[in-house]
């Protein structure tokens, strides 16, 4: 990734950040807001807000006008990890105390269900793009695959390759999925290019779940995520050079998105 485009990234994660600090200002009751604070700040990678405003100047769009889109997303993947670190009885969270670690399981549930309000609160003026992602994150996608994942550990249920694959692309690449289609018609972009968009981002949210599965975790599965890495990169072959920092991404090597070594 180029110098110009690392400093893009950083400008637009400054964007976002301070977006985000605005609209959670407005909480009412102090120790929620500290909560809601303490989740969001400081943030993690806003891989998907940043995919959201990404596709929008793929598109030859303003991203500015996908911001608050981008927000909302970082708000229900923020809600996301804060219920799944109480699921998972997970005590530590992008470097610190897991929200429920250090406020208790029922505020950090309310931190949740007030983050996921406010997203679709944010999205109730896209009425089109609120109801793409409210499927996305729904019982046919993110809860949906989140059940998934937990059923699968009981004795009785028979794990396969298929019902892994399925989770990965309910519980983590709809997501995705869903911040590049929605970055794409605030954009403007055609038919064909927002099923590029969603083709890329499936393909790029299952080869992040599949890192994290298994590089992250020391274990190697490089066959399948050099072939996945491969459909990522083709699903954008239609875009001209608006594209080139949304391609860019898989070069990014400071190991906010994919360590060099597994970018080609
Ligand atoms: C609670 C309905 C519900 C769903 C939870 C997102 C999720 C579903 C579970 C998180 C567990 C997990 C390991 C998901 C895989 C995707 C993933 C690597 C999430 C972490 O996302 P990053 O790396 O986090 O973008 P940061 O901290 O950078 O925002």
């Amino acid at each position: 990734m180029k110098e110009k485009e690392i400093n893009w990234l950083k400008q637009k994660k400054a964007l976002i950040d301070e977006r985000i600090r605005a609209i959670i200002d407005r909480t009412p009751s102090s120790l929620l807001k500290e909560a809601i604070r303490y989740s969001l700040f400081p943030g993690g990678k806003r891989i998907r807000p940043i995919l959201c405003l990404l596709s929008c100047e793929a598109v030859s769009g303003n991203s500015d006008e996908a911001l608050e889109i981008a927000v909302a997303l970082e708000l229900i993947h923020t809600y996301s990890l804060v219920h799944d670190d109480i699921m998972d009885c997970d005590e530590a969270r992008r470097g610190k105390p897991s929200v429920y670690k250090k406020y208790g399981i029922p505020l950090a549930i309310l931190v949740g269900d007030g983050l996921l309000t406010l997203a679709f609160e944010i999205l109730s003026d896209y009425p089109e793009i609120s109801k793409e992602i409210a499927r996305a994150v729904g019982i046919e996608g993110m809860v949906g695959g989140q059940t998934e994942d937990i059923l699968k550990s009981q004795k009785s249920r028979v794990k396969s390759q298929e019902l892994e694959e399925e989770i990965n692309l309910n519980k983590t690449a709809k997501l995705f999925a869903v911040s590049c289609v929605s970055g794409g018609i605030m954009g403007g972009g055609n038919k064909e290019e927002i099923e590029a968009l969603k083709a890329f981002g499936i393909n790029f949210g299952l080869c992040f779940q599949l890192k994290d599965d298994t590089v992250d975790k020391g274990l190697k599965d490089d066959k399948k995520l050099y072939l996945l890495l491969d459909k990522v990169t083709s699903s954008l072959s239609i875009f001209k050079e608006n594209a080139d920092s949304l391609k860019g991404l898989l070069s990014y090597d400071k190991s906010l998105f994919f360590p060099s070594k597994l970018s080609k």
